[in-house]
């Protein structure tokens, strides 16, 4: 799922990335490429007009970050509101009634109900220890309750004795019985569907929810049904009040507007993803984790939000006004070395971090560990004085500092050099905290 939108998304996005600066222009037309390729997508035309507008709103309103760059911010905001329409969080099965709990299979022939709800049964059977008993009340497709029957001995799981020749109804409170008279946790019904959503089927599923007062009833949807799904669902939903929606078929090549428009549609939750034919093909369904997919940027937004997470904010924006106005010295490099090391190591932070594209790799290929080791060294045997003022520093002083470092005079004339380059760019330096330390780093990279 989400293949075609992942790649149209992601190269829209990747134009916009490491943009410093965001225009109206710009924002106009990366807005409108994602416009399209929701639309593309199958995404319904009301969940694409809100999640757009959301996303103008907050372009325009420019919630800028120190941390990251214009273009990084556009794109964090895009994955949130992303993760907002399908749903925010997780949302899990709700198994807090009295036993047995009851949970109402229901959707269109065809959709995965069966399946489904052998799936379901060996989640909560295997993951949850619960005793989950599944009852079939599809007596209008032959062997349906056959299938049933079978999927759930192939995975250990009861099922109630099958009767092709009872009633609907019947069969439920016999289940319902069963369940209780045995100590079953969990209830789960599988029912009959239609081609079509059609009166009687809705009628039918109506009286058993009456009937069996579900804790929860799902609504089973295959995911190659685009948007259509969403309204299908809606049609469940006002009918039968559902707590949730499976997507089905998930694993094959449906372009993802069923997920994006669901919870728009209906305000139901996805629970779950329906990831193959297989019983143990069941996956609980995170908007948060499938937003960074869709995007193709998984890795580049938990960087993001590391980033934001270790840099100190304030911290960064006192730098940037301090060097801006009087440039750098040594005990700002020195602060920035120690910002780099929290972060966990600089080889994998340069290669993952945002905005480092339009670096030099060669530059960032020189980037040596060891060479930040000796030059932290020279910075700290400086005096205060010495680091807030570089031109202080003369032969004599020279001498003491490169003997108390144990390095070379030669790499601290180096240093000193690079601190004064840094301190003239850093000057002439526009708006963007992260594109500054990029060029710092770039700097950097060129030291010895
Ligand atoms: N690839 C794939 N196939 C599925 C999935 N769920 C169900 N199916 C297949 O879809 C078909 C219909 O499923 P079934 O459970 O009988 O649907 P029902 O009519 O709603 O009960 C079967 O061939 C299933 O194997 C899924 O998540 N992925
Ligand atoms: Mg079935």
């Amino acid at each position: 799922m989400f293949k075609s939108l992942s790649s149209r998304l992601g190269d829209t996005l990747n134009k916009i990335r490491g943009q410093g600066r965001l225009t109206e222009d710009n924002i106009k037309k990366t807005v409108k490429e994602i416009r399209n390729a929701l639309i593309e997508a199958d995404v319904s035309l009301e969940a694409v007009q809100g999640f757009i507008k959301r996303v103008k709103r907050c372009a325009l309103g420019r919630e800028i970050s120190s941390s990251l760059t214009p273009g990084q911010t556009f794109i964090k905001m895009v994955r949130r509101e992303l993760t907002e329409l399908m749903g925010e969080s997780c949302s899990t099965l709700n198994l807090n009634a009295q036993p047995p709990v009851v949970i109402l299979m229901a959707g269109l022939q065809g959709s995965g109900k069966t399946t489904t709800t052998i799936k379901l049964a060996r989640r909560l059977q295997e993951k949850e220890n619960k005793k989950v008993l599944v009852a079939s009340c599809d007596i209008y497709r032959p062997a349906a309750m056959e299938q049933l029957k079978t999927l759930a001995e192939e995975s250990d799981i009861q099922c109630c004795t099958i009767n092709p020749d009872g009633k609907v109804l019947d069969i439920a409170k016999n289940a319902l019985s069963q369940a209780k008279k045995e100590l079953f946790d969990v209830l789960i019904i599988d029912t009959a569907g239609r081609l079509h959503v059609d009166n009687d089927m809705m009628d039918e599923v109506k009286a058993l929810d009456k009937l069996l007062n579900p804790t929860e009833t799902l609504f089973v949807v295959d995911s190659m049904s685009g948007q259509d799904a969403a309204n299908t669902a809606k049609a469940f939903d006002d009918a039968l009040s559902l707590t949730g929606v499976i997507l089905t078929k998930a694993d094959g090549d449906a372009r993802g507007g069923a997920a994006l428009s669901i919870r728009h549609v209906t305000g139901k939750p996805i629970k779950f993803l329906g990831m193959g034919e297989k019983t143990d093909a069941l996956e609980a369904f995170h908007p948060d984790r499938l937003a960074g997919r869709i995007l193709g940027m998984g890795d580049v937004v938990s960087l993001i939000e590391q980033v934001e997470q270790q840099v100190d904010e304030k911290k960064a924006k006192k730098l940037l006004k301090k060097v801006k106005k009087s440039g750098l010295d040594f005990e700002d490099l020195l602060d920035q070395f120690q910002q780099l090391e929290k972060m966990g190591g600089i080889g994998s932070m340069l290669e993952k971090m945002p905005g480092m594209d339009r670096i030099n790799p060669q530059a960032l290929g020189k980037f040596n560990q060891e060479g930040l080791k000796y030059q932290k060294a020279l910075i700290q045997s400086m005096t205060v004085e010495e680091r807030q003022n570089p031109e202080i520093i003369k032969s004599s002083r020279k001498k003491r500092i490169a003997q108390g470092a144990g390095r070379d005079v030669v790499e601290l004339n180096r240093l000193i050099k690079q601190v004064k380059q840094m301190s003239k760019l850093t000057k002439r330096m526009g708006k963007g905290g992260n594109q500054q330390m990029a060029q710092m780093m770039q700097q950097m990279g060129k030291m010895p």
